[in-house]
């Protein structure tokens, strides 16, 4: 059957989750649906993880796609590398993943990870992955599900790492359950207040900034470094391949904003999310 919009990922597979359960713990975990602000937090996990290795000016985030800076742990379902990571990462070490958290490796759930967990509108999330995978058509000759057809089955549950209420309501009660150990954020929030997130991100991680950090501007440097309009303009973002080459740098840095899906959806769609939402998440918080 086809997923909506296209969305055939080379890391959406059983044995992807089956590949990734044989991890190591790692020290920082990025969870998060696709298109949900995920190249955005790793840019940001990155420099704030890494800001005493590299100056703002010498960030390898301004010659590499922040997807190979921080590596996608079901990414390595095809090389069956058990424990991923290029040995020398510094340390802590911070990895990606997509799974819902039932499905993440016991071991990380029972280690002392940190997970940070980015969520998004689900209007805006299905746009943006459906105008992703239009970009990167991994089969060119497979026609693309009409919209309304797509948007039928994403409301139904029916697409990779779905449903999107189980995968947020998994990692939003952790985040109730263990605050120190699961930090929930929204995509939307972080928009409209991107210092302040960075301040919280790596308070929670137990890298504060400190005093002198924050006297010289450092939280809005990186904040700066790590915009949607820096990154895009890149040149290494406006050219260029990752995940084996599958998916364009550009197509990860396509509108960035907030409420895009009015101009794709109609009314009775947002209201059919409306009702799905209050179904599924009424009583979460
Ligand atoms: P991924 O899960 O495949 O890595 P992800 O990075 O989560 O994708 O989502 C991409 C979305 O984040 C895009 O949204 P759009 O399609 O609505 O435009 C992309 O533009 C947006 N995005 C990428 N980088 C940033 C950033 N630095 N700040 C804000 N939004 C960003």
């Amino acid at each position: 059957m086809p997923l909506p919009g296209l969305l055939v990922s080379c890391y959406s597979t059983p044995a992807a989750a089956i590949s990734a359960q044989k991890h190591k713990p790692h020290d920082i975990i990025l969870a998060s649906l696709p298109k949900t602000g995920t190249t955005w937090l790793k840019a940001l996990l990155f420099t704030i993880v890494n800001r005493d290795r590299f100056p703002i000016d010498q960030s390898p985030l301004l010659t590499t796609n922040p997807h190979e800076l921080v590596l996608h742990l079901e990414s390595y379902v095809d090389a069956d590398l058990v424990n991923p990571g290029p040995g020398n990462l510094p340390q802590p070490e911070v990895f990606s993943t997509h799974l819902p958290l039932h499905v993440l490796p016991s071991s990380m759930i029972d280690s002392t990870s940190k997970i940070i967990y980015t969520s998004r509108n689900p209007l805006d999330q299905f746009i943006s992955q459906r105008e992703f995978s239009l970009k990167n058509r991994l089969h060119p000759d497979v026609e693309p599900v009409p919209i309304d057809q797509a948007f039928d089955m994403f409301c139904k549950g029916v697409h990779p790492f779905g449903p999107f209420w189980d995968h947020i309501l998994g990692y939003w009660k952790a985040s109730l359950e263990n605050p120190d150990r699961v930090l929930f954020l929204q995509y939307e929030d972080m928009k409209r207040d991107a210092v302040s997130h960075v301040r919280k991100i790596a308070k929670f991680l137990g890298l504060p900034f400190s005093e002198e950090e924050e006297k010289k501007g450092l939280i809005g440097e990186i904040s700066d470094l790590c915009s949607f309009e820096k990154l895009k303009n890149l040149e290494i973002n406006k050219n260029g391949h990752v995940h084996h080459g599958y998916f364009a740098n550009s197509s990860f840095f396509r509108k960035g904003e907030i409420g895009d899906w009015r101009n794709h959806l109609s009314p009775a769609m947002a209201e059919r999310m409306k009702e799905v939402m209050d179904a599924k998440l009424s009583g979460s918080g």
